[in-house]
């Protein structure tokens, strides 16, 4: 048996806050998880080491899921962004210790490959459409498959999903930036954008397109039926998720595919759109709902409903959630798609990786565990600078979703 002997909690700013755990087993094996929730990261930082970390010490790290049982049944208060995610990541580091310990790469420890590679979508974006479908372009010739088109709304600021800079982080520093929001500007903009990425380059690769909670139910059953033409993969977040009855309202209307769940946590958030087949892929993360164990859980109930995975991946997700959540997707039947946004340089000096991406899939390597090493010392010279999230704002000047 291998006691876990010590757990560390590191927070820094490699181009952008990460909150990774560290645990260290008496036999000096080590593993890794992310515990990154944007805009909130101290809050988890302190469940993980005032009040998860006591109860590590001294536990058997090879007893993965009874230590999930243990910190979810055991904390009495459930679910919710900030538990899920200090138990995603104890899980994720004791199944990279797992890997590590048998010689294996965490996918065989799931049952082994059931593809090649994993199919990953990348973010073009644009300030116009010119500019959009250049963007487009660039991922096309880099070899992605699939790719994710967001333009911003002309005459409305701060459209979701345009990128500024090589790297795309909406969080801010200070205070949050507050975005400007125009549901009719944009429902008459967006669906001319995307026929213009297939007029201009065809169907022979997937197009997403995010629409990250912005509409009505049915604001997005109208969306869904006049994009139905561009042939969306998806259309993702169409409509905040807290009613999960309202998709049933959009799938009447659409077939344009829908895609739900970056922010939810647990199984019991997305149950019942997956039974009532109100979506067809569960967009959950390793990071923030649980931790392999429990993503592998969800899956597995997605799978009996015919509805695939399409993990969020944004780059506020470390390099160790992306290794994570690759060996979960090579080795799950009901694979859909991975989201893949490219980490700044200096986040990948820091966390050292082995995902590698060739002909728009990913693979994660054979090195035993995750395949992600942390350099804390260089970590160290990137302090954590607090920065949150926008929040949106009708023209009205009321709050809306961001
Ligand atoms: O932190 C929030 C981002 O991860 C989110 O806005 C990104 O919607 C997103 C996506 O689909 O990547
Ligand atoms: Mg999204």
């Amino acid at each position: 048996m291998s006691r876990i002997e010590h757990a560390e909690v590191f927070v820094a700013s490699p181009a952008r806050n990460f909150v990774t755990l560290r645990i260290t087993t008496a036999d000096g094996v080590t593993g890794h998880g992310d515990a990154t929730l944007n805009g909130r990261e101290l809050a988890v930082a302190s469940y993980l080491r005032d009040h998860v970390v006591p109860l590590l010490i001294g536990r058997d790290a090879a007893r993965i899921e009874d230590t999930w049982q243990y910190l979810y049944r055991g904390a009495y208060w459930r679910r919710g962004p900030v538990t899920m995610t200090a138990i995603a990541a104890v899980d994720t580091a004791l199944w990279d210790i797992k890997g590590k310990v048998a010689g294996l790469p965490v996918y065989q420890l799931l049952g082994g490959r059931c593809r090649d590679g994993v199919l990953v979508y990348g973010h073009a974006s644009g300030s116009d459409v010119p500019s959009l479908l250049d963007d487009v372009a660039r991922f096309r010739e880099a070899g992605y498959r699939a790719v994710r088109a967001q333009a911003a709304v002309p005459g409305v600021g701060g459209t979701y999903g345009v990128r500024k800079g090589a790297i795309y982080e909406p969080a801010a520093a200070s205070l949050p930036d507050e975005q400007p929001w125009d549901t009719e500007a944009y429902l008459r903009f967006a669906p001319t954008y995307l026929r213009a990425v297939r007029e201009r380059y065809g169907f022979d690769f997937h197009l997403l397109h995010d629409v990250h909670h912005r509409l009505t139910p049915v604001e997005a059953a109208r969306f869904g039926k006049t994009v139905e033409e561009a042939q969306l993969f998806w259309m993702e977040d169409p409509t905040p998720v807290e009613n999960q009855e309202s998709f049933r309202l959009i799938r009447q209307h659409t077939t344009t595919p829908i895609a739900v769940g970056e922010v939810l946590n647990s199984i019991w958030d997305v149950h019942h759109l997956i039974t009532e087949q109100l979506i067809d892929y569960v967009r959950t993360s390793v990071v923030h709902a649980g931790g392999i164990t429990h993503l592998r859980r969800i899956f597995d109930l997605a799978a009996l409903y015919g509805i695939r995975t399409g993990s969020h991946g944004a780059t506020d997700l470390s390099p160790v959630a992306l290794a994570a959540a690759v060996h979960l997707d090579l080795a799950v039947p009901n694979f859909g798609i991975q989201e893949y946004m490219e980490h700044a340089p200096e986040t990948m000096e820091v966390f050292r990786c082995g995902v590698t991406l060739a002909d728009g899939l990913l693979n994660p390597g054979d090195a035993p565990g995750l395949g992600v090493d942390y350099d804390e010392k260089l970590a160290a010279r990137f302090p954590y600078n607090p920065r949150y999230l926008p929040v949106a704002r009708r023209l009205d000047g009321s709050v809306h979703d961001w």
